[in-house]
């Protein structure tokens, strides 16, 4: 029995714990064949961990997609971070021309901590081009806040409003993130156009947070990959990046990684399923 295969088109995190790193380990991990669609490289000044962002050439992301797609073909797809419009029209070009199902869309717009500016323009493109392909797009408080076009979230009713706005934009089910709006809780929404589920729980406490949102993201991915719902697939992400919150660790003064091992060292009953 060969496993389901994956692809990611997302960019390259050199110090190996967000990007197409996050996504490769992830897939790994959970028991699915990962593939990638390289659209930028990271690199980071070792002094101060500034990011350098530089985009891979359209034409190239296309082969690369093609020879995945075309070539070998895929059970369930992600894209993470595309660095410029016309990458994220790229994308949802492919995708659509494609036809694929489970299309998980995480709209990165900043690395944390990383300073770097948001651009207006790749919002309205991720709008415009990726959300009407999703099958489940996966936000943090301040993407949903620019998706939406909302004011920063105090409450649970904005999240709430927000996922249905994203939903509204063509998006199918719509997770919401919330780690940072609450002291002490995560609160995540799952809404599908009719129901709402909220996951509540307790705030790991730890600064070493990076690659959680594309570790996430590439869970769901691999569990629709799998045959999973997409509850079951959101519920288990977020199992397997909790466990991976517990026992991240630093890799400098900047910068730590979720540690994508954690769930099958440390909870093996959890990661069978
Ligand atoms: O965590 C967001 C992210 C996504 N993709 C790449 C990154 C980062 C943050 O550093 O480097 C390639």
């Amino acid at each position: 029995m060969s496993p389901k295969k994956v692809l990611t088109v997302a960019g390259s995190d050199c110090s190996g714990g967000a990007g197409i790193q996050a996504d490769l380990k992830t897939f790994q991990e959970r028991d699915v064949y990962g593939m990638c669609a390289v659209t930028c490289l990271v690199a980071m000044v070792p002094e101060n961990w500034h990011h350098i962002v530089t985009a891979v050439e359209t034409d190239m992301i296309e082969k690369q997609f093609n020879a995945v797609v075309k070539g070998i073909g895929i059970d369930a797809v992600k894209t993470g971070m595309l660095p410029t419009v016309d990458i994220i029209k790229l994308a949802g070009k492919l995708l659509a021309e494609a036809k694929l199902s489970n299309v998980v869309i995480d709209p990165v717009m900043v690395c944390k901590g990383a300073g770097q500016p948001l651009f207006p323009e790749n919002t309205k493109a991720m709008v415009d081009y990726l959300l009407p392909l999703a099958d489940v797009v996966t936000p943090n408080t301040f993407e949903a806040e620019q998706l939406s076009g909302m004011d920063e979230f105090k409450s649970e009713e904005d999240l709430l409003v927000a996922a249905k706005r994203i939903h509204d934009m063509g998006a199918k089910n719509v997770v919401i993130k919330a780690a940072r709006i609450f002291d002490g809780k995560t609160v995540d929404l799952l809404y599908d156009g009719k129901d709402v589920l909220w996951l509540r729980g307790e705030k790991v406490d730890t600064t070493w947070t990076h690659g959680a949102g594309c570790t996430f993201s590439a869970c769901i991915t691999a569990e629709l990959a799998k045959g999973k719902n997409v509850k079951d697939a959101v519920t288990m992400a977020r199992e397997f990046v909790r466990c991976g919150l517990e026992h991240s660790f630093p890799l400098n003064q900047f910068v730590g990684p979720v540690y994508h091992k954690a769930l099958a060292k440390f909870n093996p009953v959890i990661a069978a399923k």
